[in-house]
């Protein structure tokens, strides 16, 4: 502001008043073009309000329940008979629902159609669907319509897997296009009907190879890339639900790939297009495309479909998932097979619970908001808004504590007046201007006076969404904590000037 009046002055001493009014109008518009706020500019790629949304889900179930919860296998050739969906009671995806709920998770997927092409509602695209199963409970249910009024009634999110190979149609992979436009597609379409808040569609990365195939009994190969058309089902899926994320083929979120619970201690979420297929734990520093990865889990040995009671991870297992997906900038979906009755049996609701109370004891209080936060610097403010330490602690999603450009290393001091015995110290960057932060250390302090590195064999080197770091170094053993009265994160390396959301210390 100042600068424009000194600017208007110094030429209106020379100036006709003509020529000032001009200038006045050509200031004004400067004064328009400006960035009052003092905002930092983005680091692209930057995500997309849906993928945002979908990241803060963090933490949602995977129910693969079907045909094969009938048959014992993990993928159907597509010829089963339909009788043999014979659910022992009426399935029911609320009580899955609840169960996730108390371990803390926001929603959940449920598979609607596997491989094998057995479609869990009432679809005018195949006879293989309940309503020619075995008995009243299969012919009466209806899984996506169900699952989606529960989620709505829990306040949880909710979405739908269903495969893209289909091993039951006769016209998949038969060199037209009458699968996708006549089966797949419409599926797609029909599952809006039962709510068009979805917040992902998981289309999974296994096409074509032997199957049924309406008696064929041959083999079929696509091109995924191609065959599905999937910039048709993204830009029709997207007219209604704006905020779905297509996951995997879909290329809106990527596969961690490992299916073992864990992504790497790097983890960027851009990425470089056609690396959806593969594994992909850490992502790519300077991938083109917001690509943010998501860690399928089985919380039970064995596969993804149900076929022994019993055989559920521990709550510390499951809890080590967390920190290594939730914790590095990923987000979790685990899986929880409903068994033949159509629901999960009581050791998984079991399990479940307990894996809830560990998070909340665990991580559940945060420590930062009563501490005194200091930092190294802190970016000039705008006419409207403010980057001060603040907004570290301050619980709001639109604020974050920043430097000035060209500034990329700088220092965070949680303090207390108190000693506090602390595990965890968990970060956020403000993503939305794209993800930013390439090195950082933890250090605590028991006097505020010497420090001690912490967590110093862990890859401390992205932040992302969130990153939780566990300052024994150690996503297994809780430990005993440390004794502190400071905590001091040091920012070594940023692709430019860090943006910090939140710190909290647990
Ligand atoms: C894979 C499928 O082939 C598995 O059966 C399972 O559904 C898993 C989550 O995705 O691609």
């Amino acid at each position: 502001m100042r600068k424009t009046t000194q600017f208007l002055l110094t030429v209106g001493l020379a100036a006709s008043p003509l020529l000032l009014q001009a200038q006045s109008e050509f200031s004004l518009q400067q004064q328009t073009l400006a960035n009052p706020d003092n905002e930092p500019a983005p680091v692209h790629p930057v995500p997309h309000e849906r993928q945002m949304q979908w990241q803060e889900t963090e933490f949602y179930a995977f129910f693969h329940y079907g045909m094969n919860t009938y048959t014992g296998k993990e993928w159907g050739y597509g010829d089963e008979n339909r009788a043999t969906f014979a659910p022992t009671a009426a399935p029911n995806p609320r009580q899955w629902l609840e169960a996730v709920k108390a371990a803390g998770m926001k929603g959940g997927i449920a598979v609607v159609k596997h491989h094998d092409g057995f479609c869990l509602w009432p679809t005018e695209t195949t006879d293989h669907n309940v309503t020619n199963s075995g008995n009243e409970f299969g012919r009466n249910t209806n899984i996506p319509r169900d699952f989606a009024a529960a989620a709505k009634e829990l306040g949880m999110k909710y979405g739908f897997y269903i495969s893209p190979w289909d091993r039951n149609s006769a016209y998949y992979g038969d060199g037209t296009n009458r699968y996708v436009k006549d089966v797949f597609l419409r599926q797609c379409t029909e599952l809006v009907q039962y709510g068009d808040d979805q917040f992902e569609m998981w289309f999974d990365g296994a096409n074509g190879g032997d199957g049924y195939y309406g008696g064929a009994n041959t083999t079929r190969s696509i091109d995924n890339s191609t065959y599905y058309d999937i910039p048709n089902l993204r830009d029709s899926v997207h007219k209604v639900m704006p905020n779905c994320v297509m996951w995997g083929v879909g290329g809106e979120a990527r596969w961690i790939g490992n299916e073992a619970g864990w992504a790497g201690e790097t983890n960027w979420s851009p990425r470089n297009r056609g690396a959806e297929k593969g594994r992909a734990e850490n992502g790519e520093e300077d991938g083109w495309y917001w690509l943010p990865g998501e860690s399928d889990a089985k919380a039970t040995g064995g596969g993804w479909f149900w076929h022994s009671d019993g055989d559920c991870k521990t709550a510390d297992q499951l809890f080590k998932f967390y920190l290594e997906t939730v914790g590095r900038n990923a987000t979790l979906i685990l899986n929880f097979p409903p068994n033949k009755a159509g629901i999960l049996p009581d050791t998984y609701v079991a399990k479940l619970k307990e894996l809830g109370q560990m998070l909340q004891t665990r991580l559940g209080t945060d420590l930062a908001p009563n501490a005194k936060v200091e930092v190294s610097t802190t970016r000039a403010a705008g006419a409207n808004r403010t980057y001060e330490a603040a907004h570290l602690t301050d619980n709001n999603k639109d604020t974050y504590w920043a430097t000035d450009d060209g500034v990329n290393t700088a220092t965070i001091t949680l303090t207390w007046d108190e000693t506090q015995t602390i595990h965890y110290v968990s970060l956020m960057e403000y993503i939305r201007k794209g993800q930013r932060v390439k090195g950082f250390t933890v250090e605590t302090s028991a006097d505020g006076t010497n420090w001690t590195q912490r967590a110093s064999d862990t890859e401390l080197t992205t932040i992302g969404y969130k990153r939780i770091v566990p300052l024994n170094g150690s996503t297994s053993s809780y430990g005993n904590g440390y004794k502190v009265k400071a905590v001091r994160i040091t920012i070594t390396d940023s692709k430019a000037c860090p943006l910090i959301h939140t710190v909290s210390v647990y």
